[in-house]
């Protein structure tokens, strides 16, 4: 079910554009717009969750469905063999801004541990 005033939800339907990279069944994926990689794509279940933990609570194997739908995009982006990054930041002060789950799909450059 869609959350009114979430902006997640508008790029799911549409009604607010995106530039998306790949529709699954119960995922969308689109560029972040403002990258901190040459790859940095957002992978976002179509079904409202605030966050991973919610996501995952439901039971639905939507967590799942984001991993493996990463998986394909990186490996669409050319970066699955060299590695690559999923984040989910959860809850303000972890940085996450968009209460609507997502996973940052990081990747074509090499990436430092332990993050910022
Ligand atoms: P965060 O983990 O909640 O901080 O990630 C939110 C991301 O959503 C962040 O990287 C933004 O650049 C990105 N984003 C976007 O791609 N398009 C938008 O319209 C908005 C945020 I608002």
């Amino acid at each position: 079910m869609a959350a009114t005033d979430c902006l997640f939800c508008k790029i799911v339907t549409g009604e607010v554009p995106a530039e998306i990279v790949r529709k699954g069944e119960r995922t969308v994926a689109f560029r972040d717009i403002n990258p901190q990689a040459p790859t940095h794509i957002l992978v976002i279940p179509r079904e409202h969750y605030a966050d991973a933990g919610e996501a995952a609570r439901a039971g639905t194997g939507v967590v799942d469905d984001i991993a493996r739908d990463a998986a394909e995009v990186a490996a669409a982006e050319g970066i699955a063999g060299t590695g690559y990054r999923l984040v989910f930041n959860t809850g303000s002060g972890a940085g996450q801004t968009v209460f609507h789950v997502h996973a940052h799909l990081l990747g074509g450059r090499g990436l430092e541990w332990p993050p910022g």
